[in-house]
């Protein structure tokens, strides 16, 4: 069977595992917390972010190379009926969706938890991580804070830069969406969709998301819906939630 390696609260990987999902490829989900998961990936992948799907002997690392490998098996004939002059827009925007959006809501949603020392934001990072992770993450996360804040520019001095960086990504996706289309490109759902919702879904916050509702509250997503909850784009992911996410299918 595949494994797909996460952190549960991860928009990056909920893109990879709703690909997975709608792939009908049986896996199971191993969840790691940010810290430990520096243990965990060694000798696995050959960099440190996840998602990371093994299968069939192979190690695909990240979400997009995932798809790739989905859509390579034939697997993917969600997002393979494309128009071929339709492919290259829907390679722009995933790309758009990953780089700017995912990046932006990421260093946003930390620069407004993480400069504030206390657990919550932590909380929701470890508690659905293996057991081993979980203790580990604890100790491991004045470090682990500091190396985010850093490493991500997330800093309570980045926080107008932060937000003015989301801002001009949502109203990128406002623009596009505003001839009331229900999809990104050609009508038809793709991958580009499942990128762009995802990586808005910590904004969005949507019922049918197979993590959040489990989660811990976040002081992260109440800010960032109460500020952006209204976009049309962020209504339009959760449109897209809610007629396209299906179960999942993950163990
Ligand atoms: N472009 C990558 C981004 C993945 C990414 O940034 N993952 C983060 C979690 S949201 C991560 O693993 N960070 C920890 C690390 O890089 O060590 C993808 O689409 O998979």
């Amino acid at each position: 069977m595949a494994t797909l390696y996460t952190f549960g609260a991860s928009h990056y990987c909920e893109k990879a595992r709703w690909a997975l999902d709608l792939s009908g490829l049986d896996y199971e989900e191993v969840r790691w917390a940010p810290g430990p998961h520096l243990i965990a990936v060694r000798g696995l992948a050959p960099g440190t972010s996840v998602p990371i799907l093994r299968l069939a002997g192979s190690t695909i690392q990240g979400s997009d190379r995932i798809i790739d490998r989905l859509e390579a098996e034939g697997r993917g004939s969600w997002c393979t009926r494309a128009e071929p002059d339709e492919t290259e827009e829907i390679v722009r925007l995933e790309r758009r969706a990953d780089e700017g959006v995912g990046v932006a809501v990421r260093r946003l949603a930390y620069a407004m938890t993480l400069p504030a020392k206390g657990g919550h934001s932590a909380r929701r990072l470890f508690t659905d991580a293996v057991w081993w992770q979980r203790p580990l993450a604890r100790v491991m996360w004045p470090v682990t804070r500091r190396a985010i804040m850093r490493g991500l520019g997330a800093t309570a001095a980045d926080l107008p830069d932060a937000r003015a960086g989301l801002e001009r990504e949502l109203d990128h996706f406002d623009a596009l969406l505003a001839d009331g289309r229900r999809f990104l490109v050609g009508g038809r759902f793709s991958r580009a969709d499942i990128a762009l919702a995802s990586l808005l879904s910590p904004i969005a916050d949507p019922p049918q998301h197979p993590v959040y509702p489990g989660l811990p509250d976040s002081t992260a997503t109440e800010t960032l819906k109460a500020a952006y909850g209204d976009r049309p784009c962020v209504h339009w992911a959760c449109r897209v939630y809610r007629d396209c996410r299906t179960q999942s299918r993950s163990r």
